[in-house]
């Protein structure tokens, strides 16, 4: 049997290049929220592949930002710490996006760092063969790049080329996790990042940025206040919206209820695929202004 090699890959870049979609992808089911909203993670998540003798740990990070909150700050310092964990940094980026000053700060900070960096070019299906060459040649002095290997995360464009690359790159010996070990996420982080992402999928503007979940209430059977009607095998959530603002509750509600009504459904819908059991979901809006700034509600969320 040939020995284990594992390696530890940080997934990182600016916000909304498909860093999420990406892990999904690579992990062939949905663990990250993704959205169209700049901004979506939050903190660093862990997901394990076990490939052959191979073991990838991926760490998927928060966009690349300027923090201008204290939940801000906090997310880049997720970002931090993934970049001194990783031994292989997988840089994404829009190829359908130019290359702005945010790409050359992050190639300054990579320099000095000094880590193989592979520049995935996500979303080619919005490219036309000639302006995907172009891309390349417009990223590839940016940074001296180990490869540079364009892809499409949402479509699953091109993984097997990732792949090969790296199952020939990881090289560090031994297996860090167990067999068994899919995620560091909890049922109860995730329930909350799913039911936070169809929040952002369905609202606008600053709403998204303001926008936190906090599970209040997780129910088995057998606990008291379960609903007995759910069945012997089915799980009450109660869930809590916190938003920075008034206004932004009334968005949330929509004119009689029906957007919150919308999320709800929505996220119960997702929540039975991810725990794969009968799940009842209740949320509440809750204005909690400035909470982004506030270290004990960030410490509460696990931000
Ligand atoms: N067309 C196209 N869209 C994609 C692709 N990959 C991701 N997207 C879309 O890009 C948007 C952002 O995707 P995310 O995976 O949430 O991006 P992210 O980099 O994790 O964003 P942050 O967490 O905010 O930093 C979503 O609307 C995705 O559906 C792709 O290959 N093609
Ligand atoms: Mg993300």
């Amino acid at each position: 049997m040939a020995e284990r090699r594992h390696a530890t890959l940080a997934i990182i870049g600016l916000p909304n290049s498909g860093k999420s979609t990406l892990l999904n992808a690579l992990l062939g089911q949905k663990l990250a929220a993704t959205s169209q909203i700049p901004q979506t993670t939050r903190t660093r998540v862990l997901g394990v592949v076990d490939r052959g003798d191979i073991q990838f740990a991926f760490l998927d990070t928060p966009g690349i930002h300027l923090p201008k909150h204290a939940l801000n700050e906090r997310m880049m310092a997720h970002v931090d710490q993934a970049l001194e964990e990783a031994d292989l940094l997988l840089w994404v980026v829009d190829a359908d996006d130019h290359l702005g000053t945010g790409e050359h700060a992050l190639a300054k900070r990579l320099r000095k760092l000094e880590r193989p960096t592979y520049l995935l070019l996500n979303k080619i299906d919005l490219l036309s063969k000639g302006r995907l060459l172009e891309k390349i040649a417009t990223y590839k002095d940016l940074l001296p790049f180990k490869e540079i290997i364009p892809i499409g995360a949402k479509m699953g464009l091109n993984m097997e080329p990732l792949w090969t690359i790296l199952e020939r790159d990881a090289i560090r010996p031994g297996w860090p996790y167990h067999e068994e070990m899919f995620t560091d996420q909890t049922e109860r982080s995730l329930a909350s990042e799913f039911i936070r992402e169809k929040v952002l999928r369905k609202t606008r503007e600053e709403v998204p940025h303001g926008v936190a979940v906090l599970i209040e209430q997780w129910l088995e059977p057998g606990q008291e206040d379960y609903p007995v009607d759910l069945g012997p095998e089915g799980v009450f959530i109660a869930a809590q919206i916190l938003v920075d603002r008034d206004g932004h509750r009334k968005i949330l509600l929509g004119t009689s209820g029906e957007m919150i009504k919308d999320i709800r459904q929505s996220a119960q819908r997702e929540l039975r695929k991810l725990l794969q059991r009968p799940v009842r979901l209740e949320l509440f809006v809750k204005v909690d202004e400035g909470w982004r700034d506030r270290p004990e509600r960030l410490d509460r969320l696990s931000l």
